[in-house]
């Protein structure tokens, strides 16, 4: 087929979010939850990108509560300039940060103490002696993660020793969700589920991809939470998936290393080449809607995305243009000679969730790589490990939360 025109393709989407009282999504910043403005008492500070981790548990408290919030987005320092408004009432440029009342917190855990000190606790309180111990349980799977994935094993008996440390807690996490009923850390969702979920979630992501290692499937318990947690259109929002995650922590981490399984080489083909359906990073069903969202959100940024892929733009253009046909009618089109590399450093760049929520993505990586592979095996310019500049949100700075 020839590719549609860009004027054919808006006709071929209704995709449609109610940013201020509709489901948690990425793109709002500003949150009512259908109450009126003047209620407003928060200002969340939060990464452009939300891949902080420390950030995606205050906002999941807050979603979680229904508290009427503002959003102002800040870089982190891996992908971009740190704004100089935010260094001058965060001088550390540290994130999360909040505005309660007038009053500006930082650290995460103080913030979240302070908010239920406003607004009531989520199940349990912070100080809860049921909580705490799941708390520090969940500092100890941190640690046991970070040795694992991060220290480079000097040899297999080191690697391997990181392995079974990090497994024996995550045995001590599956006890404890053994010991309720329903899929949560305490009888109810709570407060302890907001804690794991930011590091759960990166490390089903990164130890797939770096250790061949499927948390989310081989452990019963933690599977169930997973379901439990995505039972929930407040953590849907904020999820993300392993392809954005697996290469947004390396230069988070200062380095995650791979070890010599051939199961890690199997899943690090499948994560970066695809086909990205049916990975262990979400488990609830497509919704309908998930072409037509991904079609919405490259329509609004075409501009952007055009300007800073590196092929020349007509070429690109035309190229965009039939992965995006391909995406809406099914059928395959084919692209400008050579115009493999620009469709396949979009396919690399699709983040979720600020760009898009997690099957309209993987929707969109299929049509890129789908019409990329008809001209050829040439790749996009690699994803930097030591930063991810090639991020900035300065290129899209007009658009970017519109
Ligand atoms: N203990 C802090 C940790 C916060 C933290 O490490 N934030 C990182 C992002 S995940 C940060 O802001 N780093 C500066 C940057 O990357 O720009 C908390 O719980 O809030």
């Amino acid at each position: 087929m020839k590719p549609l025109s860009w004027e054919e393709l808006k006709t071929k989407t209704n995709f449609n979010l109610d940013r201020v009282n509709g489901n948690t999504n990425s793109h709002s910043r500003l949150r009512l939850f259908g109450q009126n403005e003047s209620e407003v008492r928060v200002t969340l500070y939060r990464d452009h990108h939300a891949w902080c981790p420390y950030c995606q548990k205050v906002w999941l408290w807050l979603e979680e509560k229904q508290i009427p919030y503002r959003i102002e987005k800040v870089s982190m320092f891996c992908y971009g300039e740190k704004e100089r408004w935010y260094k001058r009432i965060v001088p550390s440029g540290m994130l999360p940060a909040l505005e309660l009342d007038g009053r500006l917190l930082t650290e995460s855990n103080d913030i979240l103490i302070a908010l239920e000190d406003a607004f009531g606790v989520l199940g349990y309180s912070m100080k809860d002696s049921k909580v705490i111990p799941l708390k520090k349980l969940e500092r100890q799977l941190f640690r046991a993660w970070c040795m694992w994935l991060c220290s480079g094993a000097r040899s297999s008996r080191q690697e391997e020793k990181n392995r079974k440390q990090f497994l024996d807690v995550t045995e001590k996490v599956e006890t404890a969700l053994s010991e309720t009923p329903g899929a949560y850390f305490l009888d109810n969702f709570s407060i302890v589920d907001v804690l794991f979920t930011p590091f759960l979630e990166r490390m089903n992501a990164s130890l797939f991809y770096y250790k061949g290692y499927s948390l989310r499937e081989e452990n019963p318990h933690l599977k169930q939470w997973f379901a439990g947690m995505e039972a929930r259109s407040t953590y849907r929002g904020t999820q993300s998936d392993f392809h954005t995650h697996v290469h947004d922590l390396p230069p988070q981490m200062g380095g995650c290393y791979a070890n010599d399984e051939p199961q890690t080489k199997i899943n690090q083909t499948r994560v970066d080449g695809g086909p990205w359906l049916g990975l262990p990073d979400v488990g609830y069903p497509e919704p309908e809607t998930s072409r037509e969202e991904a079609l919405d959100r490259v329509l609004k940024h075409r501009e952007n995305l055009i300007r800073v892929n590196p092929m020349e733009d007509q070429k690109f253009d035309e190229a965009l243009r039939c992965a995006l046909s391909h995406l809406i009618t099914g059928e395959l089109c084919q692209p400008p000679a050579q115009s493999a590399s620009g469709l396949r450093y979009l396919r690399d760049r699709i983040n979720v969730p600020r760009d898009m929520s997690i099957y309209a993505a993987k929707r969109l990586r299929e049509s890129l790589e789908q019409t990329a592979a008809l001209v050829g095996e040439d790749q996009g310019t690699p994803i930097p490990v030591q930063h991810r500049r090639d991020q900035d949100p300065a290129n899209f700075s007009l658009t970017l939360s519109h």
